[in-house]
């Protein structure tokens, strides 16, 4: 018997497949090795039932997008989990991960989770930095429920990702949406202040018939080795589309060039100059790995 499911967990060789509400446990079928298809969490599946417990993977559907890091497939949104306090925020890897969402055009929403912890400057700083984005954010806390409210309507008829640096509280939160949901937290070390990676494989659960999360574990740093050239990031930078068509220079890299509009914008505080020196920082970074 063919059933059509989706893809929840992945171990080793073994693939956990939720099909008509049942739960199968799947090896995938060598011809995916001979096509170089390696099947991913979130992909939809057709599996030939073998027993009340077991199947075969017979064919991966076409994947609407996939993300590598998490390794995950057919992400509606992201929603980009980090907090200001415990952990503290590292502004480049949260522009990094904005980049590589632009770079996938994977649509996000940040999430900044442990509110209750951050000083009013440090909220301060945030907003000031990232109302000058397209990017919405969202203030939150798992521990007093600020904001879960705001969240939970994001979620709805919707495949999202909760994804961020460990420690955070992404599976905490994923928690608070149903009794049902039981994603391993952890406390974060006393001495480093950070995550312990508590959550070590992606894992998409099931909020209703029309809505699905994964938790995904903590990235401690982005790989940007899909960028081929430092010229594309400028590109990834959304904040400064409404001012890059009135630079002097159609290929301004809005670096050196002179009569640029964008650092005008930033000179003028209409582009944050945070973000500003994260991409002079990021396009520098990619070049300089490019060269050797
Ligand atoms: N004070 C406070 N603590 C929180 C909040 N949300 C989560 N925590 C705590 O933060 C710690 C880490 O939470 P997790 O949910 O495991 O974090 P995670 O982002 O899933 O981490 P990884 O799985 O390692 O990537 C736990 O001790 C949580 O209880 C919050 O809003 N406020
Ligand atoms: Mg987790
Ligand atoms: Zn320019």
């Amino acid at each position: 018997m063919n059933k059509i499911g989706i893809i929840t967990k992945s171990q080793k060789e073994l693939y956990f497949v939720v099909a008509e509400d049942k739960e199968y446990k799947c090896k995938a079928r060598g011809v995916f090795r001979d096509k170089n298809i390696k099947p991913l969490v979130g992909d939809k599946v057709k599996i030939q039932v073998l027993d009340d417990d077991n199947a075969y993977i017979e064919e991966v559907f076409d994947r609407k997008n996939f993300l590598i890091r998490p390794s995950i497939a057919n992400i509606d949104q992201i929603l980009l989990v980090s907090s200001l306090a415990s952990p503290k925020l590292n502004y480049t890897i949260l522009d990094k991960y904005l980049l590589m969402l632009e770079h996938f055009s994977i649509d996000v929403k940040i999430i900044i989770n442990k509110i209750e912890l951050a000083s009013q400057e440090k909220i301060d700083k945030f907003k000031d930095i990232y109302e000058k984005t397209p990017y919405d954010f969202y203030f939150t806390s798992a521990s007093d429920g600020q904001g879960i409210k705001e969240v939970e309507e994001l979620l709805k008829n919707k495949i999202s990702a909760f994804a961020g640096p460990s420690g955070v509280g992404k599976s905490s939160l994923l928690n608070l949406f149903s009794e049902d949901f039981n994603a391993e937290t952890g406390n974060i070390s006393k001495k480093t202040l950070r995550g312990k990676h508590t959550t070590r494989h992606v894992e998409l659960f099931q909020l209703d018939s029309n809505s699905f999360i994964f938790d995904t574990p903590g990235f401690t740093a982005i790989d940007l080795s899909f960028i081929e050239d430092y010229k594309e990031v400028k590109e990834y930078f959304r904040d400064f589309d409404e001012f890059k068509n009135s630079c002097k220079f159609s290929d301004c890299s809005h670096i050196n060039e002179p009569s640029c509009a964008v650092k005008k914008a930033v000179e003028d505080n209409l582009i944050s100059r945070n973000r500003y020196e994260n991409y002079i920082y990021i396009s520098k970074e990619i070049q300089d790995k490019r060269r050797y």
